[in-house]
């Protein structure tokens, strides 16, 4: 198949999809779990969530900057209208532009939370349980977080436990369809509170912690941290800033209205615009 084949349609049929999975797996099989993120002009999307729109103009905004680049933070499919066209979308951007577009792994790129939140039906009734599978192997791949020349750290969720450095990040298997790792786990289900602790428990699962000011300082420290973006949490402006503006949270859906959408422009010196999409 060549590659103007892989142009993206909303009706790929269930072996274009094969293909493109697998190119998307080959691509990421191999690089690290924290990658390089540049430093200059990045637009970082955070959680899609099946929303096709929100995906598109994502799409848009790359193509009308030329020379910028795209950091997806995850959570492409489950709970929206169009989850196999949004998921598709994005596969295709990160091979027809390998060197702009960088997809990172959410909490829902997961079999087993897939399974319960829409993307398995959908694609098992659409096409085969045989094609999910394929998409699991693009989940088991997708790199875990990025982190930039000038510090700006990008992951879905946030700050780990016990991590004090970025070789602990690099030495993790992530390799699995699911998070047996606690490491990658929390990388991609914490969330930030603006509060004066450590970490404690969250509601979210029994192995998920939410993050205070404390653990986000010395992680922040540890590993040469100035700005951390991260997805997974949907604030009604699509974005929110934690910590003196050094965390910000960002949703690129809109829950049917209930999210203004956003996607976060980087430059740099890390000056931030956030753009409404
Ligand atoms: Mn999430």
């Amino acid at each position: 198949m060549n590659k103007s084949s892989l142009l993206w349609r909303e009706d790929l049929s269930a072996a274009e999809i094969q293909e493109l999975t697998s190119l998307v797996a080959d691509k990421y099989k191999d690089a690290p779990n924290l990658i390089v993120a540049p430093d200059n002009d990045v637009f970082y999307v955070g959680d899609l969530h099946g929303e096709l729109k929100s995906a598109l103009a994502a799409r848009d905004l790359l193509l009308d900057n030329q020379g910028s680049c795209m950091i997806f933070l995850g959570d492409y499919a489950d709970r929206g209208p169009q989850q196999v066209e949004t998921f598709n979308l994005v596969l295709s951007l990160a091979i027809e532009y390998p060197t702009r577009v960088f997809m990172l792994r959410g909490n829902h790129e997961s079999s087993e939370i897939a399974r319960v939140y829409g993307f398995y039906p959908t694609v098992s009734e659409r096409y085969s349980h045989g094609l999910f599978d394929s998409y699991c192997r693009v989940f088991e791949v997708l790199p875990l977080a990025a982190l930039s020349p000038e510090g700006l750290f990008a992951c879905h969720g946030g700050v780990p436990e016990r991590v004090t450095s970025s070789e602990q990040i690099q030495e993790i298997d992530r390799f699995h369809p699911n998070f047996p790792d606690d490491t990658a786990f929390q990388l991609v289900w914490n969330d930030p509170r603006e509060a004066d602790f450590r970490f404690r428990q969250s509601y979210r699962s029994d192995r998920a912690r939410e993050f205070g000011r404390r653990a986000f300082e010395e992680f922040a420290s540890n590993l040469g941290i100035q700005l951390m973006i991260r997805g997974h949490e949907a604030f009604e402006n699509g974005y929110q800033y934690f910590f003196d503006g050094r965390l910000m949270s960002v949703f690129s859906a809109s829950y049917g209205g209930a999210v203004n959408p956003k996607v976060i422009r980087v430059r740099n010196g890390l000056k931030i615009e956030v753009v409404s999409i």
